[in-house]
């Protein structure tokens, strides 16, 4: 039978899966919309038409309409979400990051660890891009040899008046705090960020681009060139620089057009196009796992490293040289 997911917070991230859920994802369907905005609840349930609109997570658990949860509010929400799901024993999809900070974090990690059975998966979609998916396979393989460094660089063609400083780190590279490790097969040891000069396009309140430069506890060293104000369009692009080779993702991959002398490729506007199919294959793979009773992707633990990779970064942005960053052991529910 179908597994019937609640979608908790509609707005566009939420917007996006419950259309995905609906009209892609076999298997599930979205049972509930979870969303205090009536609104936005309303333009929402257009797109499940087996859902019942909720206000909030606590009338939908009563309702008992869930047999599994996406949570997709902003992320200062998501613990307030998460704990009342993981009391219920539902499986969760929590979009990243899994919260704000380690201390919340480690929480979440409490709870699910008090219940005895991992239900959180971590919205990490680019483990589930193709091409990120081939190149940790070649990295991990040697066949070019040993990984020794790893370039990065995520580009936004702009960001809205909400998004402020401290969310270069904590929106936006928290992607690489997850996916360069998974990728490069260590952990983050010290993250170091310099401002170089600012583009004069970025709002006011931003002080931007910026490098980040991370080191790994296995000697690879990592920059990314973090950019919100690009303008041309949406791009994240992976070069690995390995003993006998080079290897590179992320290029741009539309269509071919020559048209007055000029030669061009399309490029991605934003984020839900570029990783489109990464979200559907994530989406599966997390309703797929849901109903074995297993997790499918990076698990509420990735999540709590990378808020510690988040806490040092945001420490970075203001500290000149590198910040540390100190994990605590594993826990065995965990490793
Ligand atoms: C946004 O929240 C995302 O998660 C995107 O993947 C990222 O590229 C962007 O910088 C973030 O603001």
């Amino acid at each position: 039978s179908e597994l019937r997911v609640g979608v908790v917070g509609a707005g566009a991230m939420g917007f996006d899966h419950i259309k995905r859920l609906t009209a892609t994802i076999t298997g599930a369907h979205v049972s509930a919309v979870v969303e205090p905005d009536a609104g936005r609840r309303e333009a929402a349930l257009e797109y499940a038409p087996l859902a019942g609109g909720y206000a909030n997570i606590d009338e939908a658990l009563a309702a008992g309409a869930m047999d599994a949860v996406l949570i997709a509010t902003p992320g200062q929400f998501h613990e307030a979400g998460l704990l009342p799901c993981i009391a219920a024993g539902l499986p969760i999809l929590c979009e990243k990051p899994l919260t704000q900070d380690p201390e919340s974090s480690w929480r979440v990690l409490e709870a699910e660890m008090a219940g005895g059975k991992k239900l959180i998966q971590v919205g990490f979609m680019r483990r589930f891009d193709r091409e990120f998916e081939a190149l940790r396979e070649l990295i991990a393989s040697e066949r070019v040899g040993e990984l020794l460094m790893i370039h990065a660089v995520h580009r936004n063609p702009s960001v809205p008046d909400s998004y402020i400083q401290p969310m270069l780190i904590t929106d936006s590279v928290v992607h690489e705090f997850d996916v360069v490790p998974w990728l490069a097969g260590g952990s983050v040891a010290s993250i170091e960020v310099r401002h170089g000069r600012r583009n004069p396009n970025t709002p006011d309140h931003l002080r931007e681009p910026i490098l980040v430069l991370m080191e790994l506890d296995n000697g690879v060293l990592v920059d990314v060139e973090m950019n919100v104000s690009v303008r041309f369009g949406y791009q994240v692009a992976t070069e690995a620089v390995m003993a006998d080779g080079i290897a590179r993702i992320g290029q741009p991959s539309g269509v071919q057009v020559w048209q007055d002398a000029t030669y061009s490729i399309g490029e991605h506007a934003d984020f839900t196009t570029r990783f489109v199919e990464a979200y559907d294959r994530q989406v599966q793979a997390w309703v797929d796992g849901a109903k074995r009773g297993e997790i499918a992707g990076p698990t509420a633990w990735d999540g709590y490293k990378v808020a510690v990779c988040c806490k040092a970064g945001v420490e970075a942005l203001e500290t000149p040289g590198p910040v540390a960053v100190e994990l605590p052991p594993v826990p065995d529910f965990y490793a």
